[in-house]
């Protein structure tokens, strides 16, 4: 591991108001500092991976807590604790990620809150029909996403087996795994990283909502994919392991061109199962929208390493049996609030 930025780790002292005077500049009238420090440190001299960390005793120098991976893309950028309390005093370190341990929360990014248009217009070239009527979602709190598919290599760490049909190198992601085995992978990690004691408090893992996976894989594009329209499919393969170039088999994540929130393979390689069941968008204006269960299936999105380039689109949805898994079906998950 290599520190980017350990000597001047930023001191936060969260939540404290410091309220003090100073005599003004004439007539000796005092002027009330009202300061609140925000937490989280400067990220400076890196771009690329990094692993935020923090202490609450700057003397112990190995009790440093993972809080977060981030890509960073400009130097300086700044990170915000938003985990921290109004009670807690911090210290933090952002270290180069070494990419060594891949069971970590330290490889997930952070995706904001925010409002984008889920589904895709009728205009849009190779559209289906199910990918309407176009609809207005706010996800109303952030949450960390896997910026890969989870890998077999991760999957074994918690489940003790690796089903996948593309064995033999275990970057690639798992496949054949049902909806039910990826959930209580969900549940897994969660049990394991809660007693691990790096879990931030309310937060979860689990599937991504269809609305979730939508909202991240477009990273604020209106347009056929995370990356543009690319109407002739021509820059796909830059992004993505389809029928064209995957030689009818999945690939280790992580080795295509990222969207802008950093996350791989959102198109192609692996379809991706989804936390909540398909059924028709409602239209208007919606609020952490969760599908019907009146559906039988949990939605997969982002298309497969079989699939022709169209069903890669972010608005392209399929489902799937969540009893039953494919050699193109895997996951991610999110770290969410509860
Ligand atoms: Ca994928």
């Amino acid at each position: 591991m290599k520190c980017v930025r350990f000597s001047a780790c930023l001191a936060v002292f969260f939540g404290t108001v410091l309220t003090g005077s100073i005599a003004g500049a004439s007539g000796g009238q005092a002027v009330e500092l009202n300061i609140q420090m925000i937490p989280g440190i400067w990220i400076t001299g890196a771009t690329g991976a990094v692993s935020i960390e923090y202490t609450t005793n700057r003397d112990q120098t190995s009790g440093w807590t993972p809080l977060a991976s981030v890509l960073v893309t400009n130097s300086p950028e700044f990170y915000i604790d938003t985990t921290a309390t109004n009670s807690s005093k911090r210290f933090y370190r952002a270290v180069i990620e070494s990419g060594g341990n891949t069971n970590s929360p330290l490889r997930m990014v952070w995706i904001s809150a925010g409002t984008f248009t889920m589904g895709s217009p009728s205009t849009e070239v190779d559209r289906l029909s199910g990918e309407g009527p176009q609809t207005q979602v706010t996800i109303s709190r952030g949450f960390w996403m896997s910026k890969y598919e989870t890998t077999q290599e991760e999957y074994l760490a918690v489940m003790d087996t690796n089903p996948s049909h593309f064995n033999g190198d275990a970057s690639r992601p798992v496949d054949t795994v049902s909806w039910n085995d990826a959930t209580e992978f969900c549940a897994k990690l969660t049990a394991s990283e809660l007693a691990a004691g790096r879990l931030p408090s309310g937060y979860s893992y689990r599937l991504p909502t269809e609305a979730e996976w939508e909202y991240a894989c477009r990273a604020g594009t209106t347009t056929r994919f995370g990356y543009g329209d690319d109407l002739g499919y021509g820059e796909l393969g830059q992004y993505a392991w389809y029928s064209d170039n995957s030689g009818q088999a999945t690939h280790p994540v992580g080795l295509k061109k990222p969207n802008a929130r950093g996350l791989y393979d959102m198109h192609g390689n692996v379809y991706e199962w989804c936390l909540d069941w398909s059924g028709p968008y409602p239209g208007g204006s919606v609020t952490d929208p969760r599908g019907p269960i009146t559906n039988p299936y949990p939605a997969i999105r982002g298309g497969c390493y079989i699939d022709m380039d169209r069903y890669c689109r972010s608005a392209f949805r399929g489902s799937g049996n969540p009893a039953y898994g494919r050699k193109a079906l895997g996951f991610r998950p999110v770290l969410a609030p509860e």
